[in-house]
């Protein structure tokens, strides 16, 4: 089972979009295992997005996920990283395709509503950022054996 961590960021929040977002994994069969609303640090978010340090738009991006609060959750199924990110859709929004949340929701890739992990690695170090063991669920849903085989 993989481990992704996923950010409602601050332009989705604001946007009412919480619930759609959320609704979006959910139906995919991807298992919520720990949720929580919060408002990111500066610290934290240049720790999560360190691999973008140096960027141009690194400074801009810690300003706006830093700038309102975000709803971060850890989704795990089989090949979660992928299933999350392609239900997210393309990093640009005008260039993700409809029907991910990005290409229904989004123009910018500067207010690209939500973030998931790129890679196993990822998902492990960035679900250590953002929660406690103790903040994680294992649990089994009764509709597990029908969304996996
Ligand atoms: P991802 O979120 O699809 O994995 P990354 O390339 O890892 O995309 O970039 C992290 C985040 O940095 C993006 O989601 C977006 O919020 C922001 N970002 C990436 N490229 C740009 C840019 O060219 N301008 C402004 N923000 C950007
Ligand atoms: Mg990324």
């Amino acid at each position: 089972m993989e481990r992704t961590l996923i950010i409602v960021k601050p332009d989705a929040v604001q946007r009412g979009l919480i619930g759609e977002i959320v609704k979006r994994f959910e139906q995919r069969g991807l298992r919520i295992i720990g949720l929580k609303m919060m408002q990111v640090s500066e610290a934290l978010a240049k720790k999560h997005y360190g691999e973008h340090e140096g960027k141009s738009f690194f400074e801009g991006l810690v300003q706006y996920i830093t700038s309102a609060p975000v709803v971060v959750m850890v989704l795990e199924g089989p090949n979660a990283i992928a299933a999350a990110r392609t239900t997210i859709g393309a990093t640009k929004p005008h260039e993700a395709a409809a029907g991910t949340i990005r290409g229904d929701f989004g123009m910018d890739v500067g207010r690209n509503l939500v973030h998931g992990s790129d890679k196993p690695e990822s998902g492990l170090r960035e679900v250590a950022n953002f929660f406690t063991e103790e903040e994680l669920l294992s649990w089994s849903r009764s509709t597990d054996p029908w969304i996996f085989e």
